[in-house]
């Protein structure tokens, strides 16, 4: 056999090279500090605790689940995208090994069902919630901990480690929603589901869609076909409109579904009603304007069903039970906003009467703060967006608020005076302004328990496509989420600003034309550091 000295000393340091190859390839990347404090989540977290180190999503990554979640392999797959790594999914393992994330249904401390914990470390992530909504959240800041690019799937040129530490995180208010007008220019299927994708990634749960509008009617009602094939084909400026069949708006419901996300139909009334009216004229009742014509202008105010036609309920108990029956959600809402050639009287008895018909199917009634004026029934919400006197009328009725103060949270106002796009009746509305108020002291003599949530309204009489939604909605709305989620204590603008400087760069990998804003520093590591406990 031949052996030399030579030949034995070259095989000892190849053992010991190899050794040591592998004893630092097996450990952990204990060598990479990393600071949770620094990284730039949206909606911020009710608490962060880092602790200076990282997790490493290596080729060897497996993602252990307690059950079968679309949300984790959603996950899965984008985090092999951008890691290049198999990250297979497994069942659950009774005893966690190193290097691997976990991903578990279980009772945590905090009961909320959209609540979750997560605790990063050196050796492996392990999520907690006690539904799959809650580890949807909680997925949702995983995926911020994670490079940007994995919001476009680009794989990362570099390895991907996790800042370590602890998040304790669960929403502020239930309600967390955006409204889309899909009434004065119409959107379709997939960019209503796009628009899903960006408010559920930011924790919010709630789309409400105004469906209907003088311009135009989006939704088919099969017992009045006419709505939709002549009130659904014009929009604001002239265009061509369209609408939704019964099995889109399933198509819409199921989606949202799957990301947690509630649908909440608008189908206003009695006035912004001219597109029925010209679908149906003997719904209405105005002697002057006998047989109104397709509107595709942008005053508002003009048109009213005829509240005393008895008729008129007999459509509306119609398209009610149609809605509701494919609505999962707990609302419908009746609109009720702006029914200046309605009398007054008139306008209490008809929302007195929908209320009935809508309780009649099932669902509680979400309207305008108009409809305070009339007798609230147990159970119905009003939408404050403009006199804060209404809002205060309706929970002296016991009724609850949702928060949309029109010079805040609408997303149809201008930024400043040179916005392209947008309103600016209410306010231009720049992101400090956006951003700066708090929905619990907003209103004098309404306090949080009587506030169900926040919600984003985006109106389209000058907005037609989603480019143009992009730009007017982001990034104010995700500030709005983060009014939704996060504890008002700590929440200012000056941390804020911070972070989403740092956040454009995720906005950017989505393929959102979003509006650069002077406000947003440009040199964003040096102020960044969360400031929540
Ligand atoms: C007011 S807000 C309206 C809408 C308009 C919007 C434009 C509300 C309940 N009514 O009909 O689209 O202003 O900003």
């Amino acid at each position: 056999m031949f052996k030399s000295k030579s030949a034995t000393a070259y095989f000892q340091s190849l053992v010991l090279l190899i050794s040591t190859i592998l004893i630092f390839s097996c450990s952990s990347a204990e060598l990479v500090p990393m600071d949770l404090k620094k990284v730039p989540l949206i909606p911020t977290p009710v608490s962060a605790t880092a602790t200076g180190e990282s997790f490493e999503i290596t080729d060897k990554t497996v993602i252990f689940t307690s059950g079968d979640f679309l949300s984790i392999e959603q996950f899965a797959q984008e985090a092999r995208n951008v890691t290049g790594h198999p990250l297979e999914i497994s069942p659950m393992i009774s005893s966690p090994s190193n290097g691997n994330m976990y991903f578990q249904i279980a009772e945590i401390e905090n009961k909320d069902s959209e609540a979750y914990e997560l605790e990063v470390s050196n050796n492996n992530l392990v999520l907690k919630a006690n539904t799959e909504q809650g580890l949807f959240y909680g997925i949702q800041t995983i995926r911020q901990l994670m490079p940007a690019s994995i919001e476009s799937g680009r794989l990362s040129k570099e390895i991907v480690y996790l800042a370590s530490g602890k998040i304790i995180d669960s929403p502020r208010f239930e309600y967390r929603g955006a409204m889309l007008d899909v009434s004065r220019h119409f959107f379709g299927v997939d960019v209503i589901k796009r628009y899903i994708d960006y408010i559920s990634s930011y924790k919010m749960n709630k789309l409400h869609l105004h469906l209907s509008d003088d311009q135009g009617w989006r939704i088919e009602i099969k017992s009045w076909p006419k709505l939709t094939e002549v009130g659904g084909l014009t929009q604001v400026g002239g265009g061509e409109g369209g609408f939704y069949t019964q099995e889109d708006y399933k198509e819409i419901v199921r989606y949202a579904q799957s990301k947690f996300v509630t649908i909440v139909p608008e189908i206003d009334m009695p006035g912004h009603t001219n597109a029925a009216l010209v679908a149906y004229p003997e719904l209405n009742c105005n002697k002057k304007d006998p047989n109104p014509k397709a509107y595709s202008g942008i005053e508002v105010g003009f048109s009213t069903l005829c509240t005393r036609n008895p008729e008129v309920y007999n459509f509306l108990d119609d398209v009610i039970k149609e809605l509701a029956a494919m609505t999962p959600g707990e609302y419908i809402h009746i609109g009720g906003d702006e029914s200046h050639v309605t009398e007054k009287e008139d306008y209490i008895y008809f929302i007195n009467k929908v209320q009935k018909i809508v309780s009649k199917y099932g669902k509680k009634v979400m309207g305008w703060d108009d409809i305070s004026a009339a007798t609230l029934e147990t159970g119905s919400a009003v939408q404050h967006w403009a006199k804060k006197e209404n809002a205060i009328k309706a929970v002296a009725q016991n009724a609850k608020v949702l928060m949309t103060p029109a010079t805040r949270t609408y997303l149809d106002m201008q930024y400043d005076s040179t916005t392209p796009l947008g309103l600016h009746w209410a306010a231009y509305i720049e992101l400090d302004s956006a951003y700066i108020w708090d929905p619990a002291t907003q209103i004098d003599g309404i306090s949080e328990s009587q506030i169900i949530g926040v919600e984003a309204a985006l109106w389209s009489e000058t907005i037609d496509n989603l480019n143009e939604i992009e730009y007017m909605a982001f990034p104010r709305l995700i500030g709005h989420a983060e009014i939704g989620w996060s504890p008002q204590k700590g929440r200012s603008w000056d941390e804020y600003k911070f972070r989403l400087a740092k956040h454009e760069e995720r906005l950017v990998e989505m393929g959102i034309d979003y509006y650069r804003s002077a406000l947003v520093p440009r040199n964003a590591n040096d102020g960044l550091q969360l400031n929540n406990p």
